[in-house]
């Protein structure tokens, strides 16, 4: 990994980068991965590189979701892997919730190293590896696990692609997407779509988990039932406006 200096200031931004480009070298990310995380960083550039408040609500929403499932499925490409694997492990742990390799770009040999991966952080069981059922798709995402993915209630699909998506809630399953493009179609079609960094977004899925794990199922339940993601989406998109208007009037734009 080349040495980033810690006072650097897009630190944050380019170790992140370091962590896909060994995730290549790994053979657990696809080169694709990098121009998926380019696109990201654009959309986290317009938000501001933090969690908004309508994430931090749809953070909440989701987490209540996973709570209160019965099949909680967390679903984990390569980029996820090469990123956030100790957070994959734990959010999976504090929810009770099982992981899921599942690939666009997929490999026997990418899903293997990606389960190691995992394991190596703490991971106890993970799915992906048998390619039992197939999504009603024409390409290799469709591919999942019958006790896995196919059979969830609540599926966390972190930088998906769109159709998928829109399949498993066509499936009549709960979708909880973290994409930063607030208008890509996996975030339009997701149950709940958390517009937020996967670096930042689980770490505070994490902590509401850790929070909200002993509360009730009625007090979950109206967490769900509060929750607009019409609203959520509608304030990202204003979000981004206010930001692109202060940043430039304060360049004097
Ligand atoms: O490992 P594989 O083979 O399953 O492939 C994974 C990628 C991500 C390459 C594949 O799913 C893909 O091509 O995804 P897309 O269609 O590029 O969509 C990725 C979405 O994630 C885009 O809307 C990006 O803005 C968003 N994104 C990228 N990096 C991040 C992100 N969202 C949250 N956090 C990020 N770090």
């Amino acid at each position: 990994m080349t040495d980033i200096p810690k006072d650097h200031p897009r630190y944050d931004s380019l170790i992140t980068r370091e962590k896909i480009v060994e995730g290549i070298k790994m053979g657990i990310t696809s080169q694709q991965g990098l121009v998926a995380q380019g696109r990201g960083e654009s959309f986290d550039y317009l938000l501001g590189e933090k969690t908004t408040r309508s994430a931090a609500i749809a953070e909440r929403a989701a987490v209540a979701h996973i709570l209160l499932a019965e099949n909680p499925i967390i679903s984990v490409n390569g980029n996820t892997a090469a990123l956030v694997p100790d957070s994959l492990v734990a959010l999976a742990d504090v929810c009770g919730a099982t992981l899921e390799v599942n690939l666009f770009h997929r490999s026997v040999a990418r899903i293997h190293r990606i389960t190691q991966v995992l394991k190596s952080h703490g991971a106890g069981k993970v799915l992906g590896g048998k390619a039992e059922k197939r999504l009603d798709l024409s390409h290799d995402r469709a591919i999942v696990e019958e006790e896995g993915i196919f059979s969830a209630d609540v599926v966390l699909v972190p930088l998906e692609d769109g159709d998928r998506c829109e399949k498993l809630v066509e499936m009549g399953k709960t979708v909880i997407a973290i994409d930063l493009n607030p208008l890509s179609r996996t975030s339009l079609s997701a149950t709940v779509s958390i517009v937020d960094n996967v670096t930042r977004a689980l770490q505070n899925m994490i902590q509401f988990a850790k929070d909200m794990k002993h509360e009730k199922h009625e007090s979950l339940l109206s967490v769900i039932e509060e929750y607009d993601n019409n609203v959520v989406l509608s304030d990202t998109l204003y979000i981004i406006e206010e930001n692109l208007k202060s940043n430039a009037k304060s360049r004097g734009i």
